[in-house]
């Protein structure tokens, strides 16, 4: 189980060892514009892939079981207990079962991805995941044959998760991936950022990450992990099929009927923060179009 992904990433993309040093400055932001500086220094090759910094990321968030604001997350999550946790796996699995997270995690290996996120709403980050890869979880509770779905649901727990007393959307959050994009060695279960432990507010103790779909793919604070032969619903597709597919691959050139999709809003690029065009599959094209071949992205948006 011990492996590494690479990605579209070479070596000059990932932040030299020597330069991660900091890390405490990195999560208190200081390091910001400083470690783009030096880390495209060291490399000699610029990249667009300098992580956002600890606060950015944990403060700019999505997850509507404590409110639809930007920064309601980061104010109410902490009222979210996540120990002890267990993840059922169930449906289509040689071994189903509630298993401990703590269980799960003695398992399995934690990498660091740095990954490109992109929300819908086309704004973005980069975010220093930790985190094992789904496919390595699957593999352990076995995977049937007759599977061609994973289904996901989030916690439900009103006391704790103020938002859930609304109608926003259907509680609990659920999500979905076809098997093939579940087994897809990107395709992460994330538990760490930065090297630390998850904070609530981005889905502790355990969430999804799919860094080629829309951000609403990568769903927070799991419980259940089901194996189906069935396309699962989706929360934000049983709220408003037209405007939110299944897919929900990052795709410039399918607009949201909203807004267009050709560009995106680095956050917490401060001043010097320019709109950037969003890339295919979010940059991950390489890695995954095969996933698509002969599919037609505009109508399987
Ligand atoms: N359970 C749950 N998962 C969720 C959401 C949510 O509201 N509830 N929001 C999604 C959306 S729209 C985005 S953009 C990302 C945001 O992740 P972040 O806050 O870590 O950046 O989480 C996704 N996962
Ligand atoms: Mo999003």
């Amino acid at each position: 189980m011990a492996k590494r992904w690479t990605n579209d990433l070479g070596p000059q993309d990932v932040t030299p060892k020597s330069l991660y040093l900091d890390r405490r400055r990195i999560i208190a932001g200081i390091a910001g514009i400083g470690l783009a500086g030096m880390a495209g220094g060291a490399a000699g090759a610029s990249t667009d892939l300098t992580p956002n910094d600890w606060k950015s990321i944990t403060s700019y968030n999505n997850f509507y079981e404590f409110g639809t604001g930007k920064d309601d997350p980061a104010k109410h999550a902490h009222r979210l207990t996540t120990a002890p946790w267990s993840i059922t796996i169930d449906g289509m699995v040689e071994r189903p079962g509630a298993y401990a997270l703590g269980e799960i995690l003695s398992k399995m290996t934690i990498e660091e991805r740095i990954y490109r996120f992109r929300c819908v709403e086309a704004w973005s980050m980069v975010v220093p995941w930790n985190g094992f890869e789904l496919a390595d979880l699957l593999q352990m509770v076995g995977v049937r044959p007759e599977a061609k779905y994973v289904a996901f649901e989030t916690l439900l727990r009103p006391e704790e998760m103020r938002g859930q007393k609304f109608p926003v959307l259907e509680w609990p959050y659920v999500e979905g991936l076809r098997l093939d994009e579940a087994m897809h060695p990107l395709t992460l279960m994330a538990t760490g950022i930065y090297g630390r432990t998850i904070p609530n507010q981005n889905g502790a103790p355990i969430r999804l990450v799919v860094p080629w779909k829309y951000g609403f793919k990568s769903i927070k604070s799991i419980v259940r992990i089901t194996l189906t032969d069935r396309r699962p619903p989706t929360s934000w597709n049983k709220a408003n099929g037209r405007e939110y597919g299944f897919f929900s691959n990052v795709n410039p050139e399918v607009d949201h009927p909203r807004w267009s999709q050709a560009t995106e809003r680095p956050i917490g690029g401060g001043l010097f923060a320019r709109r950037q065009p969003t890339l295919m599959f979010n940059g991950y094209q390489r890695e995954v179009a095969a996933l698509y071949e002969g599919m037609d992205l505009k109508r399987n948006y």
